[in-house]
């Protein structure tokens, strides 16, 4: 048996000379040499005592060689777990305990910080990786010879875990498996063209689906390039972009990049332009289309799903619309109440089958069962409607999530941050529309009577406790909040309310 994922990314591998990856300052990796790269790391995990099926968690700065830990760490049979980078030492604490890795690789300069998350039920061990591919790890891994026999995994077998944050209590693992992995990436790869002569830009995080998987996945699957940037910068995106045939990003890349001057000329060879993880404005949809001539191709997913979505690449690209299903996948609208079959044009709750729905959460078979119908289907948490073509538009979401630049936040985590702090009597954590970030944290707050904090010592309280992103732009302040006759809160009513 051949590992599942790997076997199929490299089913249409061009020349092993041909161009894998650039970085933004100019190091080139051939396939080769991230084949030896990755084969390198995959012998150090080893070395380590990493066995098919042990967690590896990564909490490090975006570089090539994240990436091909990422790749070693599938070619070894394990499971990778990558973690946002703006996580609190108190956030991976949570996941080091619930994800058990055997291997946590950490950035070189937190490493005595998290030092207490070594041990614990499997064995945890921590080794380093820098920005600049330095770090224990890499020491290690430098001294393996570059060839590696890829450990037999098969298709229902795990290859990542990524975290995703619930709207009660703590975050989820979401499981996927190679096969997960591997169907959406050829389905993307054929239905976006990708092919040897592509170079994508690549300007996002790669502890997400987006960046990690649809980015990478899909131009390794089609044997293309990938132009690797460390972060959103839109002077270096402008700079790099007319080397570049296709971009992938978040509606904020896109506002972003309409502030620029230069975006015209720079846009000029691009043959692609994606959007997703948050709704794309019609209006930045728009200018982006009067100013470049290219229709940026919106498509919706989620972690649990991957991609489940895409406007064509020939046809119309409907702002305001995902598109119809993927190849293989099946979407259905369903009435949130009687589970029934809606119409055209009715909105519902988006359901989800097929090779791309993620195998359940990471030792939490209650949720696992909670999400997914008796028949089967993944409930999304989105509200949905299909047009006469088959095109699906997002229109709302029946859960507390909110969406900035990318980011999920769940509000439920930052109220109870907040109503633990003396003299809050309640809270409630809202997304406001924001240019920039699509939606804004916002946190409206009931005082006690007396000694109350303030805006800045609710902030400062949050610092340090919760990631950056997670944390509120605003705060206000409010008597009482509004409750429905069940006693809920009514975030519409507080959203309507506070929207300028
Ligand atoms: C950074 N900050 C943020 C965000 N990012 N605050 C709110 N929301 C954010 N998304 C913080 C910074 O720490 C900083 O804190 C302050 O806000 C201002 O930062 P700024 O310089 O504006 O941010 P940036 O570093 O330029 O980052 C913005 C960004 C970035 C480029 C939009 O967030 C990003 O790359 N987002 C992409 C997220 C992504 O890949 N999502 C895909 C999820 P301070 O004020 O203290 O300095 S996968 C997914 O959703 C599904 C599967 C799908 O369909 O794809
Ligand atoms: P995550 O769990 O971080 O992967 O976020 C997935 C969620 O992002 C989905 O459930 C949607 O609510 C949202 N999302 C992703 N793509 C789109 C899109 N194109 N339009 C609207 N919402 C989107």
């Amino acid at each position: 048996m051949p590992n599942h994922l790997v076997a199929g990314l490299r089913a249409r591998a061009p020349h092993p000379d041909r161009r894998a990856i650039e970085t933004a300052a100019g190091r080139v990796l051939s396939y080769r040499d991230l084949d030896a790269l990755s084969g390198r790391i995959a012998r150090a995990l080893g070395a380590l005592g990493v066995r098919p099926g042990d967690r590896v968690a990564a909490q490090v700065e975006k570089s090539v060689e994240a990436l091909a830990l990422y790749l070693a760490t599938v070619r070894a049979g394990a499971v990778y777990l990558p973690l946002n980078m703006a996580y609190t030492p108190g956030e991976l604490g949570y996941f080091a305990s619930d994800a058990a890795p055997r291997l946590l690789v950490v950035d070189p300069a937190r490493r005595v910080t998290l030092a207490g998350l070594a041990g614990g039920e499997a064995g945890t061990r921590i080794e380093t990786l820098g920005a600049a591919g330095d770090g224990t790890l890499m020491a290690l891994a430098a001294g393996e010879p570059p060839d590696f026999a890829d450990a037999e995994r098969g298709p229902g077998d795990l290859a990542a875990i990524l975290y995703t944050s619930g709207t009660t209590g703590r975050s989820k693992g979401a499981m996927l498996t190679h096969d997960n992995l591997l169907s959406n990436a050829l389905t993307l790869a054929e239905l976006w063209r990708f092919t040897a002569e592509d170079v994508l830009l690549h300007a996002l995080p790669v502890f997400h689906t987006h960046g990690l998987f649809v980015a990478t996945n899909t131009l390794l699957a089609a044997g293309g390039a990938i132009l690797f940037l460390p972060r959103f910068d839109p002077a270096e995106v402008l700079r790099l972009l007319p080397r570049a045939t296709a971009m992938m990003g978040v509606p904020t890349f896109y506002t972003r990049l309409l502030a620029e001057p230069g975006l015209e000329a720079a846009a000029r060879r691009l043959r692609l332009v994606v959007s997703g993880s948050a709704p794309l404005l019609a209006d930045t949809h728009a200018a982006f289309r009067a100013r470049t001539g290219h229709a940026i191709l919106e498509r919706y997913g989620m972690t649990e799903t991957n991609m489940t979505t895409s406007n064509p690449y020939d046809g119309p690209r409907v702002p305001g619309r995902v598109g119809p299903p993927l190849p293989g996948v099946e979407v259905r609208v369903v009435d949130p109440a009687s589970g029934g079959p809606l119409g055209l044009g009715e909105t519902g709750m988006v359901e989800i089958r097929g090779p791309n729905v993620f195998a359940g959460y990471w030792r939490n078979p209650e949720k696992t069962a909670a999400e997914f119908t008796a028949d089967g289907w993944f409930v999304s948490g989105d509200l949905g409607q299909f047009d006469g073509t088959g095109s699906l538009a997002i229109v709302g979401r029946a859960k507390d999530l909110v969406i900035t630049g990318g980011y999920n936040v769940y509000p439920k985590e930052v109220e109870e941050a907040i109503d633990a702090l003396p003299g809050v009597v309640e809270s409630a954590v809202i997304g406001l529309p924001d240019a920039d970030l699509g939606e804004a944290v916002t946190a409206v707050v009931v005082r006690a009577r007396e000694g109350g904090p303030d805006a800045e010592a609710v902030l400062g309280a949050l610092a340090g406790r919760l990631a950056r992103f997670k944390q509120p732009r605003r705060v206000v302040f409010v008597d009482e909040l509004p409750r429905n006759a069940m006693g809920k809160v009514q975030k519409a009513a507080l959203r309507a309310h506070f929207t300028p």
